[in-house]
Formats: C-alpha cells, sequence, structure tokens
C-alpha cells in the first residue's frame, strides 16, 4: 500500500509508538519545533490583526466591544468614576446598562460612587435622585418624562458629565445615548446634547399568536413563550427590553391584530402581567389587540354592538380588570371590519362607534386606543387604495380624545414603494398614528437584504400639501400639522425565536431605524444606518462607507427587481414569496395580481387618474395635479396612478417597456454589487457573521433574477415586444416559473 501523502496525516490510522520518555524522535522533534513556529507566527499575527471573535448576532447594536487602545483612554478619562443612583429598578436598569458597556467598550468598571470625589465623573439622575444634579440647576424644562441633557459640567469644581433628566426612564435613555456616542466614537469633550422624543408612543406591534405562530415572521417563532408564562420570564424578555429602551421605544403590543379572544381571558392576561412587570423598569408599556367580537366570544352576550350597555359594561369591567393586574397598561390597538374581523360595522354602526366604546372604557385609567384604518370592505366595489380614505374622512372629529387612527404608511398594503396613504393630513381634527412594517412581508422575508430606513424616510419626508407646502407626512404625525397632543408610530416587529432576533442580521437594521425615527421622524436614514452599522460591525471607515452606500441603495434594488416603476403586490399568492403576477380568479378581485397590474397588449398600470378611479382626488393639490399627470407623477410612481402604452416614452428615453426590463435587470446586478461589496468586507466581521449574510445575499441574487426572469417571461406575452439589446431572456417558459409552489413558506 502506498504511503499517504504528507499533510495529511489525519488520516493515518495511528498506532501507539513507543519511545523513551523525554526523547523525541528526531521526525517528532521536527514537527513539534515547527508547530511551535507556526504557533508563534499565529500569535504575532493575531496580535497585529485583530481578528473578530464569532458572533451570532444576539447582541445587537448593544456588543460594547473594546474601543482602541487611545479611544478607551479618553473614554476613561471621562468615565473615571460612576455616580448614579440605584434605589429604583429603573436607576438600577441605567446603572448597569452603563456598567455593562464601559466595562465592555473601555475594558474597566469605572466602579459606582455616591459622590463625586474625583476628576472625571460620569453623574446620572434626575433632580430628584442626585444631588449633585439637583445642585447644578441644570434647565430641563421641556425635556418632558423622557427626554433627557449629557453635559460636560463642573461639579464641586472637578470636571465630570452629566446624564440628566426629569424621571428615570429620561435617565435610562441619556444612558443609552452616551454609550451610543462611545460605540460611534463621539468626541467626549465639551459636551451639551438635549433631546426628547418627537412622538408620544413609539411602539412595536407583534403580530404574535397564541399557539408562538408570528403571522408574516421570518425569524423563528414568537418569543412570548405563552405556555411557561408568568411563572418563567425567560431572561430574552429583559433583553428585548434593553434593545427597545436603547431606541425610545416605548410601547408593545404583545399579540396579533387577527387577534384571538383568549388574550383577554383571565389566565393570558397574568401572562401579559409577567412580561409587563419585566419591561416596566425599561419604560416599555403593555398594550393588547382587542378582538371586537370579544364580549360574545369570552364574554358570554349574545352581541358585540357597541351602543349596546352589556357590551359597553362588558368593556369597562374588562378594562378595571386589566388595570388591577397591568395598572401601566397602555391600551388597545384594534383590526375592525378588516379582511374579514369582526366589527362595529357588523351591527351597523361606525368605526367611531366601536372605537369610543373601547376609549370609554380605557379613559379612566389613562389608556389609549389604536384604531386601524386598514380597511377594505368585502361589498365594496371601489378601488381598494381609496376605500381607507372613504370610509375615515367623513369621522373626522368624530373620535375621542384618547383614541389614535393608525394608518399604514400607503393605501394598499405595505408594498415595496407606494406612495404616502392619502389620509395623511386629511383628518385634521384626528390624530393619526404610522404604522410602517418591519417584517419583510413583501419585500424578501428574512434573507433580502433590505434596508428600510429610506422607505421610512422617504413617507415621512412626503409632503402632503394639506396646509400648504411643507405638510409633510412626519408633521402630521409629530403633531405640529394640526396641534394634537397625542401623537404615535407602530411598527410592525420583525422580532422572533431566532438568536439573531430578526431572522438576519441586516434585518436588525430595520428594528434599529424604526426606533430612531420613531424617536425623530425627521432624523436622516443615512446617518442612522451609519450609527447601525458602527455599533453592529465596525467603525472602520473602510467598513461603514460602503456598508452605508450598499444599504441606502438596497430598497430601491427591492423595488427594482419586484415591483418597478409603481407596480405592486405581484407576489405569490397567500405567502407573498416570490413572484406571481399572473394571479387571478379567486374569492375577489383585490386580492389577485392582475387587480393590479392590469396589464394588456396595449399597457400595463393602475389608472388611478381622474379619468380612472380618481384616488389621486384623495390628495391635496398640487400632490393630486402632480399624480394625476402621467408627464409628472414621479416615474416610480407611474403605474400606480396610470395605465401607459408599452411605447410610452420614459424620462430616460426608453420605451415604457425597455425601462421595465431595464430595472428588473438593474435591481438583480445592484444585488450582484452587495455581494462584491460584502465580500471585500470580510476583514472587519467575524467570520459567523460574514458567511451568514454572504449566503443569505446569494440567496437574494437568485431570487432577484427569479423576480426578473418570471416578471419579464408574463409580462411579454402582453407586451409583445422584443428585449431591449443587450437583455438575456428568461432561461425558462412562462409555464417553468407559474408551477413553482411553496405550500410551506413561512409566516403565513
Ligand atoms: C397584510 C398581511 C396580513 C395582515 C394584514 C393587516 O398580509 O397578514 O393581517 O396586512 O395588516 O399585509 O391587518
Amino acid at each position: 500500500m502506498l504511503p499517504l501523502t504528507r499533510g495529511s496525516d489525519e488520516h493515518v490510522i495511528r498506532r501507539p509508538v513507543h519511545h523513551r520518555r523525554g526523547a523525541l524522535r528526531p521526525a517528532l522533534a521536527a514537527r513539534v519545533q515547527r508547530a511551535v513556529l507556526g504557533i508563534a507566527c499565529w500569535l504575532l499575527l493575531a496580535a497585529v490583526v485583530p481578528r473578530a471573535q464569532a458572533e451570532d448576532g444576539y447582541d445587537l447594536w448593544l456588543r460594547y466591544r473594546p474601543l482602541d487602545a487611545a479611544q478607551a483612554q479618553t473614554g476613561r478619562s471621562h468615565v473615571a468614576q460612576l455616580v448614579a443612583p440605584a434605589a429604583t429598578p429603573t436607576q438600577r436598569a441605567a446603572r448597569d446598562e452603563l456598567r455593562r458597556g464601559l466595562r465592555g467598550l473601555l475594558g474597566a468598571d469605572p466602579g459606582t460612587a455616591d459622590a463625586v470625589d474625583r476628576a472625571g465623573a460620569l453623574v446620572v439622575g434626575t433632580p430628584a435622585s442626585s444631588a449633585a444634579i439637583a445642585r447644578l440647576g441644570l434647565d430641563l424644562d421641556g425635556l418632558g418624562d423622557e427626554g433627557f441633557v449629557i453635559r460636560s459640567v463642573e461639579v464641586d469644581g472637578r470636571a465630570a458629565t452629566v446624564i440628566a433628566a426629569n424621571s428615570d426612564i429620561g435617565t435610562l435613555y441619556g444612558a443609552f445615548r452616551f454609550l451610543r456616542m462611545l460605540q460611534t466614537r463621539q468626541p467626549l469633550a465639551a459636551l451639551d446634547l438635549r433631546d426628547a422624543p418627537a412622538l408620544d408612543l413609539r411602539l412595536l406591534d407583534h403580530w404574535d399568536n397564541l399557539d408562538r405562530h408570528v403571522e408574516r415572521g421570518y425569524a423563528g417563532q414568537s418569543i412570548w413563550d405563552w405556555h411557561k408564562l408568568p411563572d418563567w420570564r425567560d431572561p430574552r424578555y429583559t433583553d428585548y427590553a434593553r434593545a427597545n429602551a436603547s431606541l425610545g421605544i416605548n410601547g408593545t403590543v404583545l399579540n396579533n391584530v387577527n387577534a384571538s379572544a383568549q388574550s383577554l381571558t383571565p389566565m393570558y392576561l397574568e401572562k401579559a402581567a409577567a412580561l409587563a412587570g419585566v419591561f416596566r423598569p425599561y419604560g416599555i408599556r403593555v398594550y393588547l389587540s382587542a378582538r371586537f367580537s370579544a364580549p360574545r366570544e369570552i364574554g358570554g352576550l349574545d352581541t358585540a354592538d357597541p351602543l349596546d350597555p352589556r357590551v359597553r359594561r362588558w368593556w369597562r369591567d374588562k378594562a378595571d380588570e386589566i388595570y388591577r393586574l397591568i395598572p401601566d397598561f397602555g391600551g388597545f390597538l384594534v383590526k375592525a371590519n378588516s379582511e374579514g374581523q369582526p366589527g362595529p360595522q357588523d351591527y351597523g354602526r361606525t368605526h367611531a362607534d366601536g372605537a369610543n366604546m373601547l376609549a370609554d372604557a380605557v379613559a379612566p385609567h389613562g389608556g389609549v386606543v389604536m384604531w386601524r384604518a386598514f380597511v377594505y370592505s368585502h361589498e365594496e366595489p371601489e378601488d381598494r387604495a381609496k376605500q381607507a380614505y372613504s370610509e375615515f374622512v367623513p369621522l373626522d372629529g368624530q373620535f375621542r380624545e384618547n383614541v389614535m387612527v393608525q394608518v399604514k404608511n400607503g393605501a394598499i398594503d405595505f408594498q415595496p414603494r407606494e406612495p404616502f396613504h392619502p389620509l395623511f393630513g386629511a383628518m385634521p381634527d384626528t390624530p393619526l398614528m404610522m404604522e410602517f412594517q418591519i417584517t419583510k412581508e413583501y419585500l424578501g422575508f428574512a434573507t433580502h437584504l433590505v434596508y428600510l430606513g429610506t422607505l421610512f424616510e422617504e413617507v415621512l419626508e412626503a409632503d402632503t400639501y394639506q396646509q400648504g407646502k411643507g405638510s409633510t407626512v412626519a408633521k402630521v404625525i409629530d403633531g405640529s400639522l394640526h396641534g394634537h397632543g397625542l401623537t404615535g408610530m407602530a411598527g410592525v416587529a420583525n422580532i422572533g425565536s431566532d438568536r439573531n432576533w430578526s431572522g438576519s442580521i441586516f434585518d436588525q437594521a430595520n428594528w434599529y431605524a424604526f426606533g430612531r425615527l420613531a424617536w425623530d421622524p425627521h432624523a436622516s436614514a443615512r446617518a442612522i444606518a451609519g450609527d447601525w452599522a458602527r455599533m453592529t460591525f465596525s467603525n472602520d471607515d473602510g467598513f461603514v462607507g460602503p456598508v452605508v452606500d450598499m444599504m441606502m441603495g438596497s430598497r430601491q434594488a427591492a423595488v427594482d427587481y419586484m415591483t418597478p416603476l409603481g407596480l405592486h403586490h405581484l407576489m405569490g399568492e397567500g405567502h407573498h414569496y416570490g413572484p406571481a403576477p399572473w394571479v387571478e380568479g379567486g374569492p375577489r378581485a383585490d386580492w389577485t395580481s392582475v387587480y393590479y397590474h392590469r396589464a394588456t397588449p396595449e399597457g400595463i398600470g393602475f389608472d388611478r387618474s381622474s379619468g380612472g378611479s380618481d384616488a389621486v382626488a384623495q390628495y391635496a393639490d398640487p400632490v393630486a395635479r402632480v399624480f394625476d399627470d402621467p408627464k409628472q407623477v414621479p416615474e416610480d410612481l407611474l403605474l400606480w396612478f396610470h395605465h401607459v402604452p408599452w411605447d410610452w416614452r420614459m424620462r430616460s428615453g426608453r420605451t415604457l417597456w425597455d425601462e421595465l426590463v431595464h430595472r428588473y435587470s438593474r435591481g438583480v446586478a445592484y444585488v450582484r454589487g452587495m455581494r462584491e461589496t460584502w465580500s471585500g468586507l470580510a476583514p472587519y466581521v467575524d467570520a459567523e457573521r460574514h458567511a451568514e449574510v454572504a449566503a443569505f445575499l446569494a440567496i437574494q441574487e437568485q431570487e432577484a433574477q427569479w423576480w426578473r426572469d418570471a416578471s419579464i417571461a408574463y409580462f411579454r406575452t402582453f407586451s409583445q415586444r422584443p428585449l431591449p439589446e443587450g437583455e438575456a431572456p428568461p432561461p425558462e417558459s412562462l409555464e417553468h416559473y407559474r408551477s413553482l409552489s411553496f405550500p410551506f413558506a413561512p409566516g403565513n
């Protein structure tokens, strides 16, 4: 038998070798020598090139990895000691987070002290909790309960930094901000920062069922382990609260909007109360989705009519019961008379009647009702995009003070791109709350890298012109346009039981961006992406620049390869995975793709102009005029508002057909570019996270290609035109794409 080649000796069957103790045989000695040399070289390399340790993403953006030596030195000189009270749970949360963060970032625990006795102290507290802060007499007016200041000051003649607020929660938010400054390498000298959230309610909506299935969830099961609650409180709940508090998120709706009445039974309320107890120190209130027919399903009544005194009494009693268990319960979120859910219209009542009944039940306890405007009725033959506006505008001014109408960013349904919802600005007497979707139901699930910060920003910056120029959506929801005191933003959560929380590392950025924009809807998506990339991966400019650029273009890329030029709702039926522009038939037209794209041999697009469904009329001038004119409408929305001939001349000079194909290919090319960019960034990222992102980008490229090919194969049966020069034809037949089926696609 031939000897095995050198270097593959792991395949050699080893026999025990007998030799004198202490004396190595020459060959073995040489091997040991080589090994020692190898290890020495490796150690030397490891010292010079800091290799990131394997990470699974659990730590999110709160990784607190060591700063480099010089930065750590500067950091230590500003945090020579920590003077922070620890008398309440929230104070302890702030102090513990600072210690955890400082230990990680600076490599040293500054320890805690009761009073400042050296230069470079970090002093945390409120005028009530800290004598030092009380003596400073800082101006904390206008910060409310959640704002804070971070300032470089002198305490008893010694240089110090203070994190001060009117309440413990404000100091917790300030603590997280200070840590972010360290994490993102901000200067720590001469600080004078003052910040407070622009919106009152900054909420995650979990579409989580009691059996732990997450509707439209792509990150595993629900993190709420209902079966083991209330006795087992998974430590993960605390990390959830920390992550949210680090962004200023202050509420969580625990259960799906397609709600089970069981959530309101004593057993489940006790479980919700246990979660509320974990979240409370972090300033996070618990809310519940309420099933409108609960009085019938669990209350023994034969009606859920909101004007029936027995029903009203049942909800009042239910609210009292909830508040006995959860004194700071936030309130109810309601999906009513939408997609088969029960609601007041079942009894001939209006959305206002339903919302007000619940509002009256929670009002004595300070609760709110978030009533969703995502409605489109079964009977209504009207363009679905118009229905919410038609139903809700006439109700403006009829809601109680503690009701907010929660409006999705667009009028159809969380599509890759939609024009802003026409309700924004159109209900001046009702506080409107924004609903974004963080989970990527229509944007490639967990494997597509699509940064939603730009989608959120685009909507928030959109000008409704409802009160003249500058009436942006952000000003509608921050209350400043119509002078509302109650304001809010909700995001449909992308959180699940996966170790990395969101199903992918880059989906964490969407949770992050949502939280930051809920705190400040005027913030910049690019700046937020930069902070996230620094905190999540690396502060190296060689990394941050390319990653942020890649993120910033990623949403447009998804629009391009899925639904370019204003196309929408062409995803796989039910699960919404992959392309299916051919979907037709079934129970209702507006659940099909053909309803939305309306392709014919003449042209393509949904005519919502004044000559069509006239959805444009729901916008204020001049928005309505611009949208109504196919020559003026932004081309990204062309087919949303217009049915246009295939030879329509685009601004690029191409025909519509050629432009459509060009956009599909452009989207795929962008993903290919992201793969290249990412592969060049390996030196900055630990191997584990780098490999996962790379693998997901490969999936994304395949699926982007699939979207392009299937869409082109389908639409060319209408356009009857050749592909533009240089464009590859779809490799498979249309029948092939149509035959693909995914009965077990997640989230459905
Ligand atoms: C749609 C989802 C569906 C939700 C619905 C909603 O497909 O699962 O229940 O939105 O927001 O996008 O109520």
